[in-house]
């Protein structure tokens, strides 16, 4: 007896196996929740298909979260499929390298504009086009992730640091609007881990040190502890809770000094 068993939902965002929407699924499915994924583009299809067929995925589309149309589409052949869905992970987020290396304050308007459509509007959008396969009777879960860079100043991090603002923000007003269809609105605030979109930073392993030093836990986070509380939110243990950001941090966030 799993504690997602007979639930179904959609996974944006694996890249590759470390991906923390790659724990979420796993943490999911090893529950009993059936998955969908989509992946951004063919290179991507190469490392997603492999890792969905393991998880015994049978919808696996392509989906370019930027473009309504692509939306539109993933959802309703999602639809077609399954008919409803219980869930939805949002794990997506993107920036210009540049504007994660100097200073916030030489951020463009295009790369402001690229950073906020993608790591922050594409939750609303996706939430727009999940709703109607969401039941009414049963409600449904969406669960993004964020990062403390929204809350503080976290050098480099710049232009994301305002996306995930504009995402904590979203999840709050779209918990709003759904909590009288019965579907929850969460994010999980992650420590820093090392993924995909980590690697490119220049410093990042010196971030890792710093975080585990002053963390209450002394460590950094584990993926599969973000998939553990990501499961917490799609599962029924959280059904009183909605519009919430949960740190998964080790404690880090905490600390005053
Ligand atoms: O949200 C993120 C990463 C988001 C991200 C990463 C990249 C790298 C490669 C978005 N866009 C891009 N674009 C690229 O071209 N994190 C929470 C990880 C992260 O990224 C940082 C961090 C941390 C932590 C960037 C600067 C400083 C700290």
């Amino acid at each position: 007896m799993g504690m997602l068993d007979g639930k179904k939902g959609i996974i944006f965002g694996v890249a590759n196996d470390h991906s923390l929407a790659w724990s979420c699924a796993q943490a999911l499915h090893a529950e009993g929740a059936e998955l969908a994924f989509t992946y951004q583009g063919e290179t991507l299809e190469r490392r997603v298909r492999p890792l969905a067929e393991s998880l015994g995925a049978t919808f696996i589309e392509a989906c370019d979260l930027s473009e309504d149309e692509q939306i539109e589409l993933v959802f309703s052949k999602l639809q077609k499929h399954w008919g409803h869905i219980d869930f939805v992970i949002h794990a997506v987020a993107f920036a210009n390298k540049q504007d994660l290396e100097g200073h916030y304050v030489d951020t463009s308007r295009e790369g402001f504009k690229l950073a906020l459509d993608v790591s922050a509007y594409t939750l609303t959008a996706v939430a727009k086009y999940a709703v109607p396969l969401m039941n009414d009777n049963n409600g449904g879960s969406i669960v993004t992730l964020s990062y403390y860079g929204a809350e503080k100043v976290v050098p480099h991090y710049n232009v994301m640091g305002v996306a995930k603002a504009a995402l904590e923000a979203s999840v709050r007003y779209l918990a709003a609007d759904l909590g009288e269809k019965r579907i929850r609105v969460n994010a999980i605030s992650a420590g820093p881990v090392r993924t995909l979109a980590a690697m490119g930073i220049s410093g990042f392993r010196e971030m890792l040190k710093y975080v585990a030093d002053r963390a209450p836990l002394k460590r950094n986070v584990q993926a599969e502890e973000v998939g553990k509380s990501a499961l917490y939110l799609i599962s029924d243990l959280a059904s009183g809770v909605t519009g919430e950001v949960i740190h998964v941090d080790c404690g880090y966030s905490i600390m005053g000094m």
